[in-house]
């Protein structure tokens, strides 16, 4: 007899409630892994492995082998969009990316799945690598940064505390501004339908700026911006899950939810959890929420804020997450603390 067996990833994401919750980290391949920084060292250039298959592949399974995650992320960035549209971008070890001047005119679509064919295969043979090595229950999730958040990347050249050379484009230019937005929403689309195409089977859009704007930019570079994204993704792959994480989103966040046509919302750590839950989960799925800074720092803190998620969150569809990315320096025995914890409760 044929046993249909839904992934648990999947099936809180189509609001069935499970004993346990599926869990994973955001940034969950990366510098807090031995395994990481070994592999790092051997390909030299953080882009190198993100557009070869075999490190990209390897990469996304480290942190599955090690904690057994119920989701895998592809291990991409971000910033491969720019990159693919004709903005040349380069990480420097321990500085973060760096991009070269915008030049509107000179980014274009036409080789956008050229240079990113890497990352499609890396999907496929993702998905294989998961089979093959029997984790069979474990979801493979593709992603992309949302555009207003690739767009400060785009406009300032590097990471940004004040956006302040984003604004002054944003409000000091419109038009153009309005002509980046376009190509970022018409690449980021084309981008993930791709992803689905080679074997994603839920997405992500990081809108990790989104706290950054408010009032009509928000309406328009975040919720319209995100909605178009989904709709044209949803035209193509009516089923396909997406989950988005507008991070600082505050006041805007019920907006956010009831208009892009996400089927969960990622949550940061700054929303407290009885709004989640009241709030916020009786609208769709929650991921989320502990703050990167208490895993960091571990301890008995650590132990109840893991287990105040759960009870808080565990009466309805949630999939347990972090807040925002892992810390480099966060000590790998805080993560199997709160997965103890969380498969325990
Ligand atoms: O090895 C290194 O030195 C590179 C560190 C690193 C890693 C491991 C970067 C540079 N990107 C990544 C991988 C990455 N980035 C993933 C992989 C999958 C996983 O989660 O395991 C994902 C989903 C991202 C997404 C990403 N990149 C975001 C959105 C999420 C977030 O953290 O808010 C953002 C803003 C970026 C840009 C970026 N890439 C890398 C850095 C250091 C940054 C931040 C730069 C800054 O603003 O200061």
């Amino acid at each position: 007899m044929f046993v249909f067996m839904t992934k648990l990833m999947l099936k809180t994401l189509q609001k069935v409630n499970t004993d346990k919750p599926p869990i994973w980290f955001m940034r969950q391949a990366g510098r807090y892994l031995p395994e990481y920084r070994e592999l790092r060292a051997k390909a030299g250039d953080f882009l190198t492995m993100c557009y070869t298959p075999d490190y990209a592949t390897e990469v996304t399974l480290q942190p599955i082998r090690r904690f057994g995650f119920d989701a895998a992320i592809l291990f991409s960035d971000i910033l491969v969009i720019p990159d693919a549209l004709g903005q040349k971008v380069r990480f420097e070890t321990g500085e973060g990316p760096r991009l070269e001047d915008l030049n509107l005119d000179q980014l274009s679509l036409d080789h956008l799945h050229d240079h990113l064919a890497p990352v499609y295969a890396a999907i496929g043979q993702i998905r294989s690598a998961l089979i093959a090595e029997n984790f069979t229950d474990t979801t493979l999730i593709g992603f992309a940064g949302a555009p207003l958040t690739v767009a400060t990347y785009m406009i300032e050249g590097r990471g940004t505390k004040d956006f302040m050379q984003f604004k002054k484009f944003l409000y000091g230019q419109p038009q153009e501004f309005d002509r980046l937005m376009n190509l970022l929403i018409e690449a980021t689309a084309q981008y993930l339908i791709r992803q689905v195409e080679a074997g994603a089977e839920v997405l992500q859009l990081f809108e990790s700026w989104a706290g950054a704007v408010g009032g009509f930019a928000f309406e328009k570079y975040v919720i319209e911006a995100n909605q178009k994204i989904i709709a044209k993704v949803k035209a193509v792959h009516p089923h396909i899950p997406i989950i988005g994480f507008p991070k600082a989103a505050g006041i805007y966040l019920k907006d956010y939810m009831h208009k892009t046509g996400i089927d969960a919302l990622g949550c940061d750590f700054t929303l407290p959890l009885n709004y989640i839950r009241d709030e916020l989960q009786t609208i769709m799925p929650v991921q989320g929420n502990l703050d990167p800074g208490i895993l960091y720092a571990g301890g008995a803190l650590l132990d109840r804020e893991v287990k105040n998620i759960c009870d808080t969150l565990g009466e309805k569809p949630y999939i347990f997450n972090l807040g925002h990315g892992i810390h480099k320096d966060t000590p790998i025995a805080h993560v199997e603390q709160a997965l103890k914890i969380i498969r325990a409760d």
